[in-house]
């Protein structure tokens, strides 16, 4: 796109928007993936349970498959593995799943502040999105449905999602994956991440960054970032910089700040 209404002269090179998902769409982790990781081990008759802060601490690794095997070798020494561990892990992932999308599907958890609204304010001025994220793609589809609208997972043009690639956040590959099916390059975009991890794997894959903090990721280390706010803000709800760019009185996100943001204005 080049211009549109209301926005005078200024050019505009933002084409897209790539939004990572737990942690920023939605506040996901402690109160939705957490209780479904400790659902999947009840079930399976497994004394594991993972407390709001051990959680934090395994929120280091991305991906749950892999999240599991980190906390027995990591926490669990005592702990011996069966045989066929990898089906285990497998098997507790499917339950996991079963268990967070559920959760969803009750409408168990709500967007961020001024999510909905920057969507549709892309969609209005055909600003095209797109998702990367290192969650199961039917946990992005339930959260999409459920917290936005039945009709939400055709706004988005890609979904990069979960085992797409083999390598999860920080490294870069899901967003490699993403720009090279919007057909785009990192200039033309603006990746959205709530971590430490997801922010190291948008910069080495090029892309600005703008952060919104929770609970869990307030202390990371955002170094990079165009900004760090503590969510997009809304008309009568707006956010706080955190460190980054001033943003002239501004108080919530939208795309002609994102614009200014993207430019390095
Ligand atoms: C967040 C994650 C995910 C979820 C669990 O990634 O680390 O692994 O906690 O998802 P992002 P799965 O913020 O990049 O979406 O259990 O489906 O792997
Ligand atoms: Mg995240």
């Amino acid at each position: 796109m080049t211009d549109f209404a209301g926005f005078g002269d200024i050019f505009m090179t933002l084409e897209a928007l790539i939004f990572d998902v737990d942690g920023t769409l939605a506040d996901t982790e402690r109160d939705g993936h957490r209780l479904a990781f400790n659902q999947a081990f009840v079930e399976a008759g497994l004394d594991w349970h993972w407390d709001v802060v051990l959680y934090g601490q395994l929120l280091t690794v991305t991906g749950g498959k892999e999240r599991m095997r980190y906390y027995v070798d990591r926490y669990r020494p005592d702990y011996r593995k069966p045989a066929d561990f990898d089906a285990l892990v497998t098997r507790l992932h499917a339950a996991k799943t079963r268990h967070y999308t559920g959760l969803l599907g009750r409408g168990g958890i709500p967007l961020r502040p001024g999510v909905r609204r920057l969507l549709e304010e892309a969609r209005a001025r055909d600003v095209r999105l797109a998702i990367a994220t290192t969650t199961t793609p039917d946990n992005v589809t339930a959260l999409l449905h459920h917290a936005i609208s039945p009709d939400a997972v055709s706004w988005f043009e890609v979904i990069g999602a979960g085992d797409a690639v083999a390598a999860k956040k920080p490294a870069p590959d899901i967003y490699y994956y993403v720009l090279e099916r919007l057909h785009l390059s990192p200039a033309q975009c603006m990746a959205f991440e709530d971590s430490e991890n997801g922010l190291r794997a948008a910069q080495a894959a090029g892309l600005k960054a703008v952060i919104t903090v929770n609970d869990y990721t307030r202390a990371h280390d955002f170094r990079g970032a165009t900004v760090v706010l503590d969510h997009l803000g809304e008309p009568g709800r707006p956010f706080q910089v955190l460190s980054g760019y001033t943003v002239n009185g501004a108080s919530w996100l939208d795309l002609k700040l994102l614009e200014q943001l993207q430019a390095g204005e």
